[in-house]
C-alpha cells in the first residue's frame, strides 16, 4: 500500500487529493511543523530534505510533488482518466510542462514574497520588486491560459490541476486572488470536488476544503 508522508499545513494535501480521486488505497503519516513553520527531524528521517510529500511505495521513495503525480498518473491511471495517452505527443507536452510549471515557474515568488511578508523591517528592495512583479507576471499568465476553461487544460480534471490548485490556494490566503475572480472561482471548483473534501477530512484539515 501506498504511504504518504504528510506535513501539515502545506502542498502535500494536494498529493492526498490525488491518491483520493485515484481511488486508491493509502496510508497517511501526518507531521507537524515547529514555531518556524518548518518540518521537524522526524520528516528527515524519511528522506534528507526533510520535505513534504513523500511516498513510499514498495521499494520506491520518492519526493517532489510533480514526479509523485506523474509517477501515480503513470503507474495507477492506466486509463488515462487524469492524463492524455502518451501516444498524443503533443497534448502530452502541453501537459508536462504545466506538470512543472508549478513547482518549477511559479512557486518561487511566492515563497518569497510570503517570506518578505514575515519580515516587514527586513525587506530588501531588489528581492521585494522581483518578487511583485513575478507574483503579478505569473498571475496574470495563469489567467490568461486558464481562460474560461474549467480546468488548467480544458474541459477535464487533469495531473497539473493538483499542483496548480496549491498555488491558487496560496495566493487566495495573501489575497492575491482578487483581481483575478476566474482563479478564485477556479479554486472553489478544485476545492469543492469530493475527492479534495475528503482529502481533507482524511488529513484532518477540513477548514481547507471549498
Ligand atoms: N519542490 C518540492 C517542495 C517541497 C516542500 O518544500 N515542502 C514543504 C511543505 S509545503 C516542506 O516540506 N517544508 C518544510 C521545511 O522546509 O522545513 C515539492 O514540490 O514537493
Amino acid at each position: 500500500m501506498i504511504l504518504l508522508h504528510h506535513l501539515r499545513v502545506g502542498r502535500s494535501l494536494f498529493t492526498v487529493w490525488l491518491l483520493e480521486e485515484l481511488g486508491l488505497d493509502y496510508e497517511l503519516k501526518i507531521y507537524v511543523r515547529n514555531e518556524q513553520g518548518r518540518a521537524q527531524a522526524d520528516l528527515r528521517e524519511v528522506h534528507p530534505l526533510g520535505k513534504s510529500p513523500v511516498i513510499e511505495d514498495g521499494d520506491l521513495l520518492l519526493t517532489e510533488s510533480g514526479a509523485i503525480t506523474s509517477y501515480l498518473l503513470d503507474h495507477y491511471d492506466t486509463d488515462n482518466v487524469l492524463a492524455p495517452p502518451r501516444a498524443e505527443v503533443k497534448e502530452r507536452a502541453i501537459f508536462t510542462q504545466w506538470l512543472h510549471y508549478s513547482e518549477g515557474s511559479a512557486f518561487a515568488p511566492r515563497i518569497m514574497k510570503r517570506l518578505l511578508m514575515a519580515n516587514p523591517d527586513q525587506r530588501p528592495a531588489l528581492i521585494t520588486g522581483f518578487a511583485n512583479g513575478e507574483v503579478d507576471l505569473q498571475l496574470g499568465y495563469i489567467n490568461d491560459f486558464l481562460g474560461d476553461k474549467p480546468f488548467l487544460l480544458g474541459d477535464r480534471l487533469q495531473g497539473p490541476d493538483f499542483g496548480m490548485s496549491y498555488i491558487m490556494e496560496m495566493a487566495g490566503r495573501f489575497g492575491q486572488l482578487e483581481p483575478y475572480p476566474a482563479l478564485q472561482a477556479y479554486l472553489s471548483r478544485m476545492t469543492a470536488r469530493p475527492a479534495f473534501k475528503r482529502a481533507c477530512e482524511r488529513a484532518g484539515e477540513t477548514e481547507r476544503a471549498g
